[in-house]
């Protein structure tokens, strides 16, 4: 594998590969050969290549991970395909939907794998909640709700490329994390969002930055910096239709003092509800009408035998956001390794095709709130 762009997730992609055990790191791409140098010896990453062209020109690498920031999504991901190179994609797919279509256009039939890091569908009692639903245990799912929030851009200080429409895309935290949430709730439920509600607000709308590239979670600086207006939302609540009749509803926000990474995700049938948090992996809520609720704890013998293998470790040891990245990434490599022929895709995993379904979601939701916060269908041309 070769990694182009070597920021905050970069490390984590290249933990996950080198936990399957039998890939290659062949390099690292930066914006200079002095950034890929830095980070190629910092995370032991193999050869430092000056420019993604020059990895894409290596035969030694077949899959590129693109962790560059948005707006370098689509021409660096679009080259690979075109080079033959199976494309590991951070999220969003890309910075706008038609960039998003035309990667998603560009990989089908492609046959190479395509696959965009929505890594939540890779924690065990994720796939569990899937599993159950579509077994029926919690009947006809009539609500899917919950939230993503964080607080590290609270500051008026905190400053991030992805506040930036030119390089983050039109939409900040929808895009950032809502996109996790909504590539959550469909995947988990097996329903499509078909149209939406959205009410987007910019709480902090100038900011004292002092680095236009700073990385998430980077905190707060300790002196002001450029005044930068921001026009993006860092707040949002989104009411959803779904196409089974569920109605829906999400929060997503990055300004909310106390919430460090709060993804939660609850479905409530006729049967039964489930309710699930990113800060509590390892425990899945059992809701009744006429019992007592429970708590499933992520022990591979109680779990669905569809995804136990999902679940690495016995009972009592926890596993968390790594381990759930791996198995994502894992999934990846066995797709590869099965030739990346369609209908050898492991269930659970995210590919281009989610990226432009998931563009798609929130591109209707910047419509909704522009047009005053009116109800926008999801429409799909595929
Ligand atoms: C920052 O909001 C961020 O790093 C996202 O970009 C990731 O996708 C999410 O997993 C954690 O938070």
């Amino acid at each position: 594998m070769g990694l182009v762009g070597p920021g905050f997730i970069a490390a984590h992609h290249l933990d996950a590969v080198r936990r399957l055990g039998d890939v290659d790191v062949v390099g690292i791409a930066g914006s200079s050969l002095e950034s890929a140098k830095k980070r190629a010896r910092e995370l032991n990453g193999g050869r430092a290549y000056a420019d993604y062209r020059e990895l894409l020109a290596d035969p030694a690498v077949h899959v590129v991970h693109n962790t560059t920031p948005n707006h370098l999504h689509r021409d660096i991901s679009l080259a690979a395909l075109r080079a033959g190179k199976h494309v590991i994609s951070d999220k969003p797919l890309a910075a706008t939907l038609q960039e998003a279509r035309e990667l998603h256009d560009a990989a089908r039939g492609a046959n190479l794998a395509h696959v965009v890091t929505f890594n939540y569908r890779g924690y065990p009692l994720v796939q569990q909640a899937r599993a159950m639903i579509a077994k029926g245990r919690i009947g006809r799912s009539v609500f899917v709700h919950g939230c993503y929030l964080q607080d590290w851009l609270t500051d008026e200080r905190a400053y991030t490329w992805r506040l930036d429409p030119k390089l983050g895309g039109a939409s900040s935290a929808l895009g950032d994390i809502g996109s996790h949430w909504c590539d959550l709730a469909e995947h988990v439920t097996g329903a499509r969002i078909v149209a939406v509600l959205a009410d987007l607000h910019t709480v902090v709308p100038v900011r004292e930055a002092p680095e236009a590239s700073a990385k998430a979670f980077a905190g707060t600086a300790k002196r002001p910096g450029k005044r930068r207006k921001i026009t993006s939302e860092d707040l949002a609540s989104v009411l959803l239709r779904f196409d089974n009749g569920a109605r829906g509803c999400v929060t997503v926000g990055q300004v909310l003092p106390g919430h460090k990474n709060d993804l939660r995700l609850e479905v409530n049938g006729r049967e039964g509800s489930l309710g699930w948090r990113q800060e509590q992996p390892n425990e899945l809520w059992i809701g009744h009408h006429a019992k007592a609720n429970t708590v499933l704890t992520r022990d591979p013998s109680l779990l669905d035998p569809s995804v136990r293998a999902y679940a690495r470790l016995p009972a009592g040891h926890p596993e968390a956001w790594a381990d759930a990245f791996r198995n994502v990434i894992s999934d990846a490599y066995a797709w590869i390794r099965r030739g990346a022929r369609p209908n050898a895709k492991p269930v659970a995993l995210p590919t281009f095709a989610d990226g432009y379904r998931n563009s798609l979601l929130v591109d209707a939701m910047l419509r909704s709130h522009a047009a005053g916060g009116v109800w926008r269908p999801v429409e799909d041309p595929l």
